[in-house]
């Protein structure tokens, strides 16, 4: 069965963002005088949360804090998620994250081959505008058939929402489709959708289980499209095929 589609996540899959997202967090904390400074080892255990709103609210949480003082906060989140974006998207636009390496390479030759390519992402479309602008240039957006992302969803990842959003805009059965992740919560949801999945792990999630996943690779660097392809869809066993054929009437 031939592959139509690959779908990327964008966060540590695309561009090793975390970084970037972790120090916009940061500064936004510090423009609201919030005393909160996520350190590495603080964010590395707050990704298991998906979803910076979902972040931030599950940091609250985390304080013990009671009545007003804990409501207070807890309408704060909108507009605090939303000056991080601000930051972020300013910081990525300015070029401050480049595509991981192989990712450019792959882009390329899956549309050499006519394969549409798609994003199922827990991020905001402000960050993934910025990053594929700054990345692909000003038609960077255009090359993504279906861009699913954030909010579209009311379950974020683990969830397999967003992948399923992605496949029934490509009009696709997940057999026909490659998800491309980074993380444990992404290849839950990927598979969780049936997609067959290829992991690329990084810095915030090298310790996560990823041993689920059909394909794991350090660096997409060198994974040609049509390797990538033939793992996930093989041939059939030449028996089969002759069986096949012997069977008919
Ligand atoms: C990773 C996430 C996002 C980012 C922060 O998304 O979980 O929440 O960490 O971005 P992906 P927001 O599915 O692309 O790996 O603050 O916009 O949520
Ligand atoms: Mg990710």
């Amino acid at each position: 069965m031939s592959i139509e589609a690959l779908i990327f996540d964008v966060d540590g899959t695309l561009a090793d963002t975390e970084e970037a997202h972790r120090a916009a967090f940061n500064e936004a904390f510090r423009q609201q005088r919030l005393p909160w400074q996520w350190s590495r080892e603080d964010y590395r255990e707050l990704l298991a949360i998906t979803g910076g709103k979902e972040r931030i609210a599950h940091y609250i949480d985390g304080l013990g804090l009671r009545g007003s003082e804990r409501v207070w906060l807890t309408e704060l989140i909108p507009e605090l998620h939303a000056q991080k974006t601000r930051l972020y998207t300013a910081f990525v636009a300015a070029g401050g994250v480049p595509l991981r390496a192989g990712v450019e390479a792959l882009l390329d030759e899956a549309e050499a081959a006519s394969c549409r390519l798609a994003i199922a992402s827990t991020t905001t479309a402000a960050n993934i505008d910025a990053l594929l602008q700054a990345t692909l240039g000003p038609r960077g957006l255009d090359r993504f058939a279906v861009i699913a992302c954030g909010d579209q969803v009311r379950r974020k990842k683990p969830a397999p929402d967003i992948y399923r959003l992605a496949l029934a805009g490509l009009g696709l059965e997940p057999e026909r489709a490659i998800a491309v992740e980074d993380s444990a919560n992404g290849l839950r949801a990927a598979q969780g959708a049936g997609l067959w999945a290829v992991v690329t792990p990084n810095f915030w999630t090298e310790g996560q289980d990823l041993s689920a996943a059909e394909l794991r690779r350090d660096s997409l660097e060198g994974l040609r499209f049509d390797e990538l392809c033939a793992l996930a869809s093989p041939p059939p066993a030449p028996g089969l095929l002759r069986g096949l054929v012997e069977a008919r009437p």
